[in-house]
């Protein structure tokens, strides 16, 4: 007996944690923009399961890389050497212009790796008294689901009964420098910060923030962290989203798209002084860095730079943004983003995003609503003019009352 959508969901409901609320959509198949349920529909993904596949889904050439590389050695730990790790480590370091890699799996793992790290920096070079190391971080934060980093959200759903917290962070609001300025003392070793705020809503900050951010981290000795593990990889028509502000990080986290999404590839890059502070025995993990991963990691930064991905990013997200502004809609308030990270806000009398992605889902477009009333959409950077003509056909009637 073949299962259809309804079994599955059944199943799922039945069998599953219910801490998600998907769209009622059972995908079978992926390739490039295009994803495909069980009963054969085909959508658009306008998700790219949350910019893990800025590749587009199933990349021939990092299959290629995975599938070989798989048949060959999958799994050494770190207490043995592997001949993919060097080769990663170089690759990624040449491409963003880092002195050090520190490999893990997860998103969320990147960022506890960057607060052990600058927190260690804090108390052996910049010699701030044990114990007493403080992080700035920003309302609306999105950086992951351990108790740690749900310890300093601000949003009640996603730190709700999971206490008590780790101390130690202190919280700012996003884009407002002199906020920021007053929150640092003698005490504070980073700033961990997004450069567009994802779960946010597509948080663009105002034009010199992260400059003034910048200077201000240099002049009080304060690691600044960027977390681009959303923003990263070409999502925003850049390689990493801190160009469009013309700054360096300290540190920057990546993650999702580092390895296309066929695996879970992250790392935290760095200057020598914060990652030198750890030692043999004092950070690690089973997975990460090991062969498969380095395979896969190394194949997906090939294609996205090879391919030309990054320009696509820009050039098709500009077309993107600029149709999507032309709309002619009494529900839509604002068209915001940058490169193929893209949020179309409504106004709150719309009744909330869901059910619009719900009418784009039943049209072929997969969208995802994020915090009430914006529609996120963030399209595989493979996306080309046509495939947006006719996402822009399917989403013009939504968004015009038109179904
Ligand atoms: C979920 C959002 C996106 C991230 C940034 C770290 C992580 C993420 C900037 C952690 C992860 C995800 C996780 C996903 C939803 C999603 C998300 F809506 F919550 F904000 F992308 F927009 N830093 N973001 O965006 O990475 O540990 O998950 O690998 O379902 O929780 P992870």
């Amino acid at each position: 007996m073949t299962m259809l959508s309804a079994d599955f969901i059944a199943l799922e409901q039945a069998l599953g944690a219910h801490n998600y609320k998907p769209l009622d959509v059972v995908l079978a198949r992926g390739e490039g923009v295009w994803v495909w349920d069980v009963e054969g529909r085909r959508y658009l993904d306008c998700l790219s399961a949350y910019s893990a596949v800025n590749q587009g889904h199933c990349h021939p050439r990092i299959l290629a890389a995975m599938v070989e590389q798989a048949k060959k050695l999958t799994l050494t730990s770190r207490a043995f050497r592997n001949e993919q790790l060097a080769l990663f480590y170089e690759e990624v370091a040449t491409l963003t212009g880092s002195h050090k890699v520190l490999p893990m799996n997860s998103g969320a793992e990147a960022v506890e790796s960057a607060i052990k790290a600058v927190r260690k920096w804090g108390y052996e070079v910049k010699g701030v008294p044990e114990g007493q190391a403080e992080i700035i971080v920003c309302a609306n934060n999105f950086h992951g689901r351990t108790i740690t980093i749900v310890g300093f959200s601000t949003d009640p759903d996603a730190r709700g009964g999971f206490g008590p917290f780790a101390p130690g962070f202190r919280v700012v609001p996003f884009g407002d420098a002199a906020a920021f300025e007053a929150a640092i003392t003698p005490n504070t070793v980073g700033f961990l910060v997004e450069p567009i705020q994802g779960e946010a809503g597509v948080v663009i900050p105002p034009a010199g923030y992260f400059k003034r951010v910048r200077e201000l981290c240099t002049a009080h000795n304060v690691t600044l962290i960027l977390d681009e593990i959303q923003t990263g990889l070409g999502r925003t028509g850049k390689l990493l989203a801190e160009e469009h502000e013309g700054i360096e990080a300290d540190v920057t986290l990546i993650g999702k798209a580092l390895s296309g999404g066929f695996y879970p590839v992250s790392a935290v890059l760095s200057n020598s002084e914060v990652l030198g502070v750890l030692k043999p025995g004092q950070h690690g993990s089973t997975f990460g860095g090991n062969p498969l991963a380095c395979a896969v990691a190394r194949a997906a930064l090939k294609v996205l730079t090879e391919e030309g991905m990054i320009e696509n990013s820009a050039v098709q997200g500009a077309y993107f943004q600029q149709a999507l502004a032309g709309l002619r809609s009494n529900i839509v308030r604002e068209v915001r983003g940058r490169g193929l990270m893209i949020a179309v806000e409504l106004h709150p009398e719309a009744g909330g995003a869901r059910r619009y992605c719900e009418a784009l889902q039943a049209r072929g477009v997969l969208a995802k609503d994020t915090h009430g009333d914006t529609i996120r959409l963030a399209p595989p950077l493979v996306i080309g003019r046509e495939e947006i003509d006719w996402a822009m056909e399917q989403i013009e009637p939504v968004l015009t009352g038109a179904v």
